[in-house]
């Protein structure tokens, strides 16, 4: 059998059976165990483990030293402490929007969790046009509780500056700055430009030196604002969900980092979901059904986001000069403003950039992946100049209805 205990290796499906049952105290010792690796990801691998005899089920999720996406990433599978410790935080600060964890090992870098294959990747579901009405509810609780409560409005000081030693994440923040700050902005040989959209890309974004000066200056922000304990990768796929609960996965890329980082991305990977549901649903009335479930789900989660928000914020602060009047106002409007900046860098990255997102790439016909990512790089683009006047849900929904219609 192999070697656990001392020296790190990535995993195969048999291995994987061979860890849970040399090292997991979780399945009968005499279970017959399957196990499929199942990962989808850009980076990881993760193993379902059933005993089919009584569908007991557990995920293990290993860290390998390179991203499966490329190769040129390598990055230190230290990012499994990382991703494990902070569900454990998670799980207290937002408890049942997360998975269980079970089992942290530093020598084969891998965690154990809940299987959640009950659940469906948001993602995929939202490709396949299934509408989640909880969704705004439970994200934006998720957000207000894992982002505030690790802020200094709420922690004692010294925690929390341990707390940002704890998640120091330079290579996977470097991704986020490479991938997302930088890279999309100038012809850069790492990007992947679908050739229906090269030329728009090459004129709007590309020669807009204003554009790329605002992305200068959020580069800063993201690598010097420890405001909060940020996922820092919560897009679609990073949530499992089923008409009734919704998990927050895979936060490996966490880090201490600006608040609005999370919010922003929630909202530009639903915009992606409207636009997929626009060009690709034939029939106009489940069209509209679609396409005005994500509208009302983008303005119920701002709007429900700032509500909780300042509740929360009454209930929790605990620095003094954090209560002066005024202040909580304009911590909010700094964090709405970055989650604009977020929204529209994200959109723009996911259409220019290495990593794209199934939303647009599942689009077939060629005319209309060009107008979905026209569309997206429109908001994108407004969304980084104008981020001073995003304020509420109607603001997101009106930039996306307004833009739409012009292509
Ligand atoms: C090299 S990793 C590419 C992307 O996948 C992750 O999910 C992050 O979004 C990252 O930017
Ligand atoms: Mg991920």
């Amino acid at each position: 059998m192999a070697d656990f205990k001392t020296k790190y290796f990535t995993m195969k499906e048999e291995d994987a059976i061979a860890y849970s049952k040399s090292i997991l105290n979780f399945f009968d010792p005499n279970a017959k165990l399957t196990c499929k690796e199942i990962g989808d990801g850009n980076l990881n691998y993760v193993f379902r483990l059933v005993d089919e005899a009584n569908n007991k089920s557990l995920i293990l999720k290993q860290a390998g030293p390179i991203a499966r996406i490329s190769d040129e990433f390598k990055l230190s599978p230290d990012r499994n402490r990382i991703e494990s410790e902070i569900l454990a935080l998670q799980g207290k600060l937002a408890p049942g929007l997360v998975p269980k964890m079970y089992h942290y090992d530093p020598i084969m870098n891998c965690f154990a969790m809940d299987d959640l294959s009950d659940h469906q990747i948001m993602r995929a579901a939202l490709i396949e046009h299934k509408k989640f009405p909880l969704f705004a509810d439970h994200i934006s609780t998720f957000l207000v509780n894992t982002l505030l409560l690790t802020s200094d409005v709420v922690m004692d000081h010294k925690e929390k500056k341990e707390l940002v030693g704890d998640f120091i994440n330079p290579e996977l923040c470097e991704i986020s700055e490479d991938l997302v700050y930088t890279e999309p902005f100038y012809d850069c040989p790492r990007n992947d430009v679908f050739e229906g959209s090269r030329e728009f890309v090459k004129e709007h974004i590309w020669k807009d030196e204003k554009l790329q000066l605002e992305t200068a200056k959020l580069k800063f922000e993201f690598m010097t604002n420890a405001q909060s304990l940020i996922h820092g990768d919560l897009h679609t796929g990073s949530v499992f969900i089923k008409e009734d609960s919704t998990k927050v996965i895979d936060p490996e890329f966490a880090f201490y980092g600006p608040a609005g980082y999370d919010v922003g991305n929630v909202i530009a990977n639903l915009i992606f979901a409207y636009v997929n549901g626009k060009f690709t649903i034939s029939d106009n009335a489940a069209r509209d059904d679609f396409t005005t479930y994500i509208e009302n789900t983008i303005k119920d989660i701002v709007d429900l986001f700032k509500e909780k928000f300042i509740k929360a914020w009454d209930e929790n602060a605990t620095e003094r000069v954090a209560k002066y009047e005024g202040y909580r106002e304009y911590y909010l409007d700094n964090l709405l403003r970055d989650t604009a900046a977020v929204t529209g860098l994200e959109l723009c990255r996911r259409i220019i950039g290495l990593a794209h997102v199934k939303d647009i790439t599942s689009i077939q016909d060629k005319d209309a992946r060009t107008k979905a990512e026209k569309i997206a790089l429109t908001i994108g683009k407004t969304c980084i100049l104008q981020r001073q006047t995003m304020k509420t849900g109607n603001d997101y929904v009106s930039l996306v209805k307004d833009t739409q219609q012009r292509f």
